[in-house]
């Protein structure tokens, strides 16, 4: 990791761009407008720009607004070019979309999923921190940056992502530590939680509910369910964009240990792909199969797309899948 070169490209850089992954989450734009916050305070020009559009959920952070959508390679190209683009929560360069075309001297890569493959010139990756935002911090911390309030609602929504509300295993000790420095800050944790969670539109609730009807558990292996949702569902239901999270729907379920979400995709260029959505519960992994397809993620939350309908993707994810619900203890004795 090299805090130290990632502080030398911002100090030496007049102008920075700052984005994230394709389908821009809490970690992403969280981390994104912290950093915009912070780097303004040191003079910069900052600028903000995301490769697709961002859920109006998160229209309560501070900075929300600036946001420039740039999902063409062509209006990328022609944003204006900056000393440093910083990559926030993105493990790939293509997961950065269109927005890995803007123009820049330097591209920083801060991030934390274990499958970040160092696409940056300077790449500021820590695995053992549970969201992007506690990087940002680091990074904030080490520019001698104090995190006021605006900043602390940034970075803890950034936590409360990707912790699933302090539910999921990255939930250490540590966590709860940093977290409690950003409630000393005065921010009200009660309602960012409740502009996180019970802000849904009601097109995804009733999305939600055509998803619910599709569920899948297989009889002879319960430990794995998951939904499927073609073209011609995703239509009927009117809704292309606005499922929400539904991969957590099966995982849900007691006894689920692995769950999956895909849905048909037809992509800017025409062809059709099926996007996976995996998740598993510890010790089950699902960051190999999204790896094997040429995405990535974390190992229990992870994601790919595979050529072609769910028709020709399904048969080659299955036999992942159903691998992949057998404990590792098991797995060693065979
Ligand atoms: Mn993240």
């Amino acid at each position: 990791m090299s805090y130290a070169r990632a502080v030398a490209a911002i100090r030496s850089a007049k102008t920075i761009t700052l984005t994230t992954h394709v389908g821009p989450d809490g970690d992403g734009i969280g981390s994104c407008l912290a950093l915009a916050i912070g780097l303004r305070r040191l003079g910069k020009t900052v600028r903000l720009a995301a490769p697709s559009k961002l859920s109006p959920v998160y229209a309560f952070l501070p900075g929300f607004g600036r946001f420039r959508i740039l999902d063409e390679e062509a209006a990328a190209k022609k944003a204006p070019a900056s000393d440093l683009v910083l990559s926030c929560d993105c493990g790939d360069l293509p997961r950065l979309g269109a927005c890995g075309a803007l123009r820049r001297t330097t591209l920083l890569n801060l991030d934390h999923h274990s499958t970040n493959d160092r696409f940056g010139d300077i790449n500021l990756v820590d695995e053992a921190a549970a969201s992007s935002g506690v990087v940002v911090e680091g990074l904030l911390r080490r520019l001698k940056i104090a995190i006021d309030h605006d900043l602390a609602v940034c970075l803890y929504t950034t936590i409360v992502f990707d912790t699933g509300r302090f539910m999921h295993s990255n939930t250490t000790a540590g966590v709860l530590r940093w977290s409690a420095k950003l409630l000393d800050a005065g921010i009200d944790a009660a309602l960012i939680n409740r502009k996180l969670t019970y802000t849904r539109s009601e097109a995804e609730i009733r999305a939600q509910s055509v998803a619910m009807a599709l569920l899948v558990r297989d009889e002879a292996q319960p430990a794995r369910a998951g939904i499927a949702l073609d073209r011609a569902t995703i239509a009927g239901a009117g809704v292309p964009d606005d499922w929400g999270d539904l991969v957590e729907i099966p995982r849900s379920i007691g006894g689920v240990e692995v769950a999956y979400v895909l849905k048909e995709k037809i992509l800017k260029d025409g062809t059709l792909v099926t996007r996976a959505s995996l998740r598993a519960n510890p010790p089950f992994r699902v960051a190999p199969i999204a790896q094997s397809f040429g995405g990535g993620g974390h190992e229990q939350a992870a994601g790919c797309t595979i050529p072609g309908p769910i028709s020709a993707a399904l048969p080659r994810l299955l036999p992942m899948l159903r691998e992949a619900c057998v404990p590792p203890k098991a797995k060693r004795r065979r």
